[in-house]
């Protein structure tokens, strides 16, 4: 059972409602949420950003030339709440996932590394204690992830200044990346000669078959396509109820790897069936996808998986891991269509 500790956590840190997978860009509000300690109270008219001594203000982040880049965000924990046994953290069943229209800065703009850097540190202004540590939130990335070009410190969602939640003033968004990698609420970034250690790094985000497995850090988002949960839901259990007759199935499909190559459905104990592609919005936005399904009256289950140009295609079940990080399994939804 889920505990009043992991409910703590999922009341602040909202999913993205399912049927929003209608929207090729996620209103603001109603992309998902992941919080590790509180939201920081900025005065804008006092933050700077600390570049390795330099300072900037928001508004002359604001002057420099700016990009911007519709990106598919999607939580490291995604699917843990499904994983047995599980990792006390985060509950995500499948919603830790949004498209946002960022805009800002290149990364790559503001960066003077000198000879020596292998990575770029980012320090976020939120401060918590995790694993025992007290720390600011922080993260790192190698120079060379640094400087791709669709790498910015983004001001802007959806058109307007960041909101609170999602980073205000400024944020790191890395398309393609899980989502520990974006640091919000940025305050300064600093020129490293050595790999990062902090608890972000090499502690959390990493994939860990057992206690004392090393394991390896978690970077690009694994395959995965969802479906717009169809008909009508029960309030409790969230089965859902539809007519009989012609049905279209629809959703989006994502993988940080490569390009989505194909979107399927099963239906039942059936084969595979390939879903038609919408036209892509840009590499780092998800894949619209439909499927014509001919719904017969009974309780049926759907599925649905991805497969990109990498040829990573989504388990039925995901390997397990002790964050339960990167729960990729096919996504199932219980149907009854009525006679
Ligand atoms: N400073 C800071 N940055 C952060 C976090 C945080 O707690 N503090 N959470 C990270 C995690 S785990 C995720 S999944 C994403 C969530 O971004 P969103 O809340 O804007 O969707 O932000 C990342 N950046
Ligand atoms: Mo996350």
């Amino acid at each position: 059972m889920i505990g009043l500790d992991e409910l703590q956590l999922a009341a602040r840190n909202h999913g993205m409602p399912l049927e929003l997978l209608r929207e090729p860009v996620t209103p603001i509000g109603l992309h998902y949420l992941l919080i590790h300690y509180d939201i920081p109270h900025v005065d804008v008219d006092r933050w700077l950003l600390d570049v390795a001594g330099t300072t900037y203000t928001i508004g002359e982040l604001r002057a420099l030339p700016s990009h911007e880049v519709i990106s598919t965000m999607e939580c490291a924990g995604n699917g843990r709440a499904r994983m047995e046994p599980r990792a006390i953290s985060q509950p995500w069943l499948s919603e830790a996932i949004g498209t946002g229209r960022w805009r800002g800065v290149r990364l790559r703009d503001v960066l003077e590394p000198p000879d020596g850097t292998v990575e770029i540190l980012f320090t976020g202004l939120d401060r918590g204690i995790e694993g025992g540590e007290e720390q600011l939130f922080q993260r790192s990335l190698s120079l060379e992830d640094a400087r791709r070009e669709d790498v910015i410190l983004a001001f802007e969602l959806n058109g307007v200044p960041l909101p609170p939640q999602h980073g205000f003033p400024l944020r790191l968004l890395v398309p393609g990346w899980y989502g520990m990698t974006n640091v919000k609420w940025l305050q300064r970034i600093e020129y490293l000669d050595e790999p990062f250690t902090g608890y972000q790094q090499a502690r959390g985000y990493h994939f860990r078959r057992s206690d004392d497995d090393a394991g390896e850090p978690l970077t690009w988002i694994a395959p995965r396509a969802l479906m717009v949960p169809p008909g009508i839901p029960d309030f409790m259990s969230r089965d859902r109820t539809i007519e009989p007759g012609r049905v279209q199935l629809q959703g989006r499909a994502w993988s940080g790897h490569a390009p989505v190559a194909a979107v399927e459905v099963r239906v039942d104990d059936g084969d595979w069936q390939p879903a038609t592609l919408d036209v892509e919005l840009g590499r780092w936005a998800w894949r619209g996808w439909s499927f014509e399904w001919d719904a017969l009256p009974g309780e049926h289950v759907l599925a649905c998986r991805a497969r990109d140009e990498s040829g990573r295609v989504q388990p039925d079940e995901a390997e397990w891991n002790v964050g339960g990080y990167a729960n990729n399994g096919v996504q199932r939804v219980s149907v009854a269509v009525r006679d």
